[in-house]
């Protein structure tokens, strides 16, 4: 007989800025008992699931997340008790009913996806199967790509570059350990090189440098001298990936480049900007180029770009079917961002998911800025086998522990596992 859930409860606890954030516990009728905790990001979209704070200034600065608790152990677990853990798709459904909002503001996104993830997690324990098995089936056996994000801007750092993301993908590794320790070594690289040209090497919030680098540009030159420096073929063995995240600096109309202090752009300008780029540099991969509601820009970037290389939406779609489907429908891109917390369940997330790969689209499944230690995201990311995952730079352990679980995935998939660059000849 199935085990039932016998308890739900919800803690306040930190994340990796510091900040609260919600860690929600699912016990089942048999005693196993699990555990999950959500993410926060800085550069959200304008469309995501609301994230519950309480707003009382007198606690974290208003941050606290003691409502989101209250929801858990009010609501939403006395509403679960006696249900099923393996039936994924009926909770979540029971947990959108319960919110009854569009945007999940009455609960808050937090309370539900840490209740939503901790109970696929006591779910894959009940079933006595690791949590990438339970939700990817016997063919869940493909590792991911990682995109390091090894140099941070935009509002991720305190420094004069206006993109958020630049990350090193290893795409010409033989394995996902392999691909790891490449993308170490390049981190390590740049280290020593910014060292020499007597810039900062402290980190921002993903575990990238954070420079003040003369130019946007200049984050491309930089890394790609410390790709050849730890002994690798830019583009071959290793390419670049970006998220300018744009949104973050449209203002009026236009794309400020004000932290560099490179002046405005329009929209056609900073595609021509990357298309400059993309003939001078290995990138691969740009997501969020251009602002969540520059749908148009967007349009004409996949046109122009789109066969090159991958464009991803992430502040564009938030994970959410309704965005993605309409991007599909106006080809505004070839892939999409997937974050979890953006929709605020596993089974809209996998939804996401499925409409990216009835379009043939690529998705990229990720982190956010603000991390806990929970490594659900790496199990997520092999069950999905869309072959790519962003979860920061090589070093800090919020990051690091999703990449040391994909370690111990692929060690125990031993010969089944997979590990390919996820895109055709035709995008490289
Ligand atoms: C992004 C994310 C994660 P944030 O823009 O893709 O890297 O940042 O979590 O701050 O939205
Ligand atoms: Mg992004």
């Amino acid at each position: 007989m199935n085990p039932s859930i016998s308890s739900v409860r919800a803690l306040e606890i930190l994340d990796s800025r510091g900040n609260p954030t919600v860690r929600v516990f699912v016990t089942l009728s048999n005693g196993l008992r699990a555990a999950s905790s959500v993410p926060s990001g800085a550069s959200t979209g304008e469309h995501e699931a609301v994230e519950l704070r309480d707003g009382d200034g007198d606690r974290y600065g208003g941050k606290g997340v003691l409502r989101a608790v209250a929801h858990v152990n009010e609501t939403i677990g006395p509403a679960l008790l006696g249900k099923n853990p393996l039936r994924q798709a009926e909770i979540d459904r029971l947990l959108i009913d319960l919110d009854g909002t569009r945007n999940k503001g009455k609960l808050g996104a937090n309370a539900l996806l840490g209740a939503s993830m901790a109970v696929a997690r006591a779910a894959a324990k009940a079933a006595s199967i690791p949590l990438y098995a339970y939700l990817g089936g016997p063919g869940a056996v493909r590792l991911p790509v990682p995109m390091m994000n090894i140099l941070n801007g935009g509002m991720h750092a305190d420094n004069s570059v206006d993109f958020q993301e630049f990350m090193v993908m290893p795409l010409g590794a033989p394995s996902f350990a392999e691909a790891l320790r490449w993308g170490a070594e390049t981190f390590h690289a740049l280290k020593r090189i910014l060292k020499g040209m007597s810039l900062a090497t402290n980190v921002g919030d993903e575990g990238g440098f954070a420079p003040n680098l003369r130019s946007n540009e200049e984050a491309c030159e930089v890394i790609v001298a410390a790709i050849e420096a730890a002994g690798y073929r830019p583009g071959k063995d290793i390419a670049i990936a970006m998220d300018p995240a744009a949104s973050s600096f449209f203002r009026e109309g236009e794309y400020d480049l004000a932290k560099s202090g490179q002046g405005r752009k329009s929209s056609f300008d900073m595609t021509a900007l990357y298309e400059k780029w993309i003939g001078k540099y290995p990138i691969v991969s740009i997501e969020d180029g251009l602002a969540e509601n520059d749908w148009e820009g967007f349009r004409e970037q996949t046109e122009a770009l789109g066969k090159k290389i991958q464009i991803v939406g992430d502040d564009l779609y938030v994970t959410n079917t309704t965005f993605i489907e309409r991007g599909i429908q106006e080809k505004a891109t070839n892939a999409v961002l997937i974050k979890l917390n953006q929709i605020g369940t596993v089974t809209e997330t996998l939804e996401a998911i499925h409409l990216c790969r009835k379009a043939g689209w690529g998705f990229v499944v990720s982190h956010r800025s603000g991390e806990t230690e929970d490594t659900f995201l790496a199990d997520f990311a092999v069950a999905m086998g869309g072959g790519q995952i962003k979860t920061g730079s090589a070093c800090r352990s919020e990051r690091i522990a999703k990449y040391n679980r994909l370690l111990e995935i692929e060690a125990e998939l031993g010969t089944t596992a997979v590990f390919e660059s996820p895109f055709s000849a035709g995008r490289r």
